[in-house]
């Protein structure tokens, strides 16, 4: 179990939340003496920062964009006096790779991995009624040890600089909300959901951790705030008749809420809204609520202009409003785990999640595409730092799991992008990995990892492992493109075929297929980098997709535009996007968005399977 609560902040009559985004002060440390030069008492000479924010694309210099090393982060706050008593944390909701945190020059805590929120404890070393000084050391170094991988090179004159083995933009920093919560010493800690339906009704299996050994209540209330169900106990039942369950893209949100009481009354109350619903796997077919579903969408990233990788609900927002235009029902949060606002929104909007751990990388291999389809082998898993590497894995899974666990939108995990599976020595890392999210969701929800393109039928080790086959495919692109579309487009059915014969009786994905297209340019015939050609392409590859009845869901690769490491490969980072970085649509979209408007809900379910060939 973690040490700290991954509990949202949440305030209600025993908690309070104190948000510290804002101006922060800021420095760079290239030698790495901060610590021993005392800055952890504050900093000298600090520019200043906005938080939440990306830091690179902020500054007009360089060697600032593309910084790699220890950068520090500084502010101050008060604390109420009422607050003496309380369980007093910060808590992040990233810090991006690695940070060290100092608390009135007393370190409180150390957090590796840059995508989930964590808690420096406080309550020992905060002064009450006073200021308080946070100082935070961060590290955005990669290397094969890290999520994602990569690896840290020196410059000629000294520089580091980052050389990732993926193909975003290592956008770094505080990129997430910090806030101050202040929780009762006894405490809810963290609860788990499970659902099952029968009939009309749904059961819904609780369990409830706090910190110390008073009673615990749950109810449950509809939207409208009238209780539904009562249970007493840390572990239970709520029964619910005539339930309104979460479905796609029509969700509905109970509010599950914890009490803790004793002698005097309450003592904590926890409250957090949940969906019902149950996820599965059958078959070919992918079910919600027993219901085959149809996946479309895209893969993602958290990306935008200035402020990289960093929080903006009205970048969500708009984000939301263009995937609901275009018909999308489904997103994967590639190559990490996303901002937990954008989980809540999809949980509120009904979006069917694919929740990726920051496993990107595994593949020896510039920017994870160069050599995709050569054949190489990076021989990754035998490496010397597999055993450090898999155990920050594991980490980061516990970490994921344990935050994202109660979203209905999550319906699948993504254990990994793209890794090696070409060699033996991958097959006993992803035992590991498979057990271990397995043992960690109550759930049991259906577990995936994309195969890269030279993980073929034939030379793929670690298919098996996955509920659900996703493949990453650009037939089209990096094979055969251009006025070669037709080949690409025979190579792409042969492969398939290829899968058909396994007869793995088991639902595939296209979690990402896409080709880079310029915004604005246009060609008539289309040709490579065109926007007649993105939709020539993504027709082509739906065409295929409706060929073969397992195939139950697209997510096009990518829903806009994104930044990238600089490269003879990528024009201004990676254009693959529906949209552009500025969330404006490139002609594809209105294409994309006619299909997914005639798509059945169940699409290729058994019942509708030979009219799908047949369209095909
Ligand atoms: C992939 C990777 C993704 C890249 C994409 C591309 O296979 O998973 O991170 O951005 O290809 O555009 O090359």
């Amino acid at each position: 179990m973690l040490s700290y609560s991954m509990l949202y902040p949440r305030e209600s009559a025993s908690r309070q939340v104190k948000s510290l985004n804002g101006i922060w002060k800021f420095c760079f440390d290239p030698k790495g003496e901060g610590e021993k030069d005392g800055w952890a008492q504050g900093l000298p000479d600090p520019d200043w920062i906005p938080v939440p924010s990306s830091f690179s694309d902020l500054f007009t210099n360089k060697e600032k964009r593309e910084y790699a090393g220890d950068i520090w982060y500084e502010t101050s706050f008060f604390l109420p006096e009422s607050w003496r008593g309380k369980q007093v944390d910060i808590r992040f909701g990233c810090a991006t790779h690695r940070a060290t945190i100092y608390l009135n020059g007393e370190q409180v805590t150390f957090h590796e991995g840059g995508f989930l929120p964590f808690c420096a404890r406080i309550t020992g070393c905060a002064r009450y009624g006073e200021e308080n000084r946070l100082c935070v050391r961060l590290n955005n170094e990669l290397s094969e040890t890290t999520l994602p991988c990569g690896k840290t090179v020196n410059l000629a004159d000294g520089r580091k600089m980052n050389r990732p083995y993926f193909d975003f933009f290592n956008y770094s920093g505080l990129q997430r909300p910090v806030w101050l919560t202040a929780v009762p010493k006894e405490s809810v800690f963290d609860f788990t959901i499970c659902s099952r339906l029968e009939g009309r009704d749904a059961w819904v299996e609780y369990t409830v951790v706090t910190t110390g050994e008073h009673p615990v209540a749950v109810e449950l209330s509809d939207e409208s705030g009238a209780v539904v169900a009562r249970a007493q106990g840390k572990c239970g039942q709520l029964h619910i008749p005539f339930v309104r369950l979460w479905r796609v893209r029509d969700a509905y949100l109970y509010r599950f809420t914890i009490s803790i009481t004793g002698e005097d009354g309450l003592i904590d109350s926890y409250s957090e809204p949940v969906g019902i619903r149950t996820v599965q796997v059958r078959g070919e077919d992918i079910l919600l609520n027993g219901e085959p579903v149809y996946l479309t969408g895209f893969g993602k990233h958290e990306d935008s202009d200035i402020i990289g990788r960093g929080f903006s609900p009205a970048i969500m927002k708009r984000d939301f409003e263009l995937m609901k235009w275009i018909n999308a029902n489904s997103f994967r949060t590639a190559h990490y785990p996303y901002s937990e606002e954008i989980l809540q929104a999809a949980d509120r909007e009904g979006y069917l999640v694919i929740d990726e751990v920051a496993a990107v990388g595994m593949f020896e291999s510039l920017m994870n595409f160069m050599e995709a389809s050569t054949g190489k082998k990076s021989a990754f898993f035998e490496k010397p730092t597999t055993g450090a590497l898999l155990q920050n894995h594991l980490q980061a899974l516990e970490e994921l799991i344990t935050r994202d666990k109660n979203h209905a939108c999550v319906i699948m995990w993504s254990l990994f992008n793209e890794p090696e599976t070409t060699d033996e020595a991958a097959i006993p890392y992803f035992e590991a990995v498979f057990r271990r999210a397995h043992e960690l969701d109550r759930q049991k929800r259906p577990r995936t990892f994309p195969l890269i393109m030279n993980s073929l039928p034939e030379s793929c080790q670690c298919f098996s492992f996955s509920d659900v086959i996703s493949l990453n495919r650009y037939y089209g692109w990096y094979l055969l493109g251009g006025n070669e579309l037709l080949d690409a487009r025979v190579a792409f059915e042969k492969e398939m075929e290829a899968w058909q014969a396994l007869k793995l009786q088991k639902p595939f994905l296209f979690t990402e297929y896409g080709a880079d297209t310029a915004p604005g340019v246009h060609r008539l015939p289309g040709s490579m980098w065109s926007e007649e050609y993105q939709t020539e392409y993504l027709k082509m590859c739906h065409e295929v997709f409706d060929r073969f009845p397992f195939v139950r869901g697209e997510q096009v690769w990518n829903f806009a535009d994104f930044m990238t490491t600089q490269g003879i490969m990528r024009l201004d980072g990676n254009k693959k996007g529906i949209f552009t970085r500025q969330r404006q649509p490139k002609a594809a979209a209105f294409y994309l968005k006619e299909r997914w408007s005639g798509l059945p809900a169940g699409f290729k379910s058994r019942e509708s399977a030979p009219k799908a060939e047949k369209e095909g």
